[in-house]
């Protein structure tokens, strides 16, 4: 039938969003990817070497045996409406020329803290800040424990108030969705105030 008024309106595409995942060596951000990504993610670790020795604090992360040179890749589906690109950022100090690269189009950011020494991740906080970047803050726990409330690590970073502190668990699925979505819901919540 010419005409017909059956034909089924094809669902638009989803928004896809760009989101960096910050913070200094060895805080979780390759594990985060990982965790939370639907595809397997694309990693660019190289194994860490002598030429690292005095130089990449592995205090804390003895365990670490590969660092990211490039960037981690991955994807997570929200909703129907809503696909988040997560590009993992290097974390050694040497690396950081890619940062600039690498925040283009991005609408967001996690700044990944390990809290055991938050203070390595000051200058991705630092980053963020100076170019107005919205950033929500996700403290790792490591072994999953969190031994200071949200609170107090805002405090010990500074933070204005206007940023979003959660605690989170790195290699679990659930809580790095949680981190994103509070992201989420702060970009729109900005979004909203600012049309
Ligand atoms: N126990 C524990 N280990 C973790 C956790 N998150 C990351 N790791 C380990 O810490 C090391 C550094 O993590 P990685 O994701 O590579 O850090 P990145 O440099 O920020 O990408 C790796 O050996 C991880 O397996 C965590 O929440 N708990
Ligand atoms: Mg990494």
């Amino acid at each position: 039938m010419a005409g017909s008024d059956t034909t089924v309106e094809a669902a638009a595409p989803p928004d896809t969003v760009k989101i960096l995942i910050a913070g200094g060596f060895g805080v979780g951000k390759t594990t985060m990817v990982g965790s939370v990504s639907e595809i397997a993610p694309l990693r660019t670790e190289e194994p860490l070497t002598a030429a690292g020795l005095g130089i990449d604090d592995l205090s804390g992360i003895e365990e670490k045996r590969a660092t990211t040179v490039a960037l981690d890749f991955g994807r997570i589906t929200i909703s129907r409406e809503l696909v988040l690109y997560l590009f993992g950022t290097p974390g050694q100090q040497r690396f950081w020329f890619m940062w600039n690269d690498l925040a283009i189009g991005a609408l967001g950011a996690v700044v990944l803290v390990d809290v055991r020494r938050p203070e390595s991740s000051f200058a991705a906080i630092d980053f963020f800040e100076r170019r107005g970047i919205p950033f929500v803050v996700g403290v790792n726990g490591f072994h999953g424990e969190h031994p200071y409330p949200a609170e107090e690590i805002r405090d010990a970073l500074a933070l204005p108030q206007h940023v979003r502190v959660l605690l989170c668990d790195a290699r679990k699925r659930e809580s790095c969705r949680d981190v994103l979505i509070t992201l989420i819901d702060q970009l729109i919540a900005d979004a909203r105030k600012a049309s």
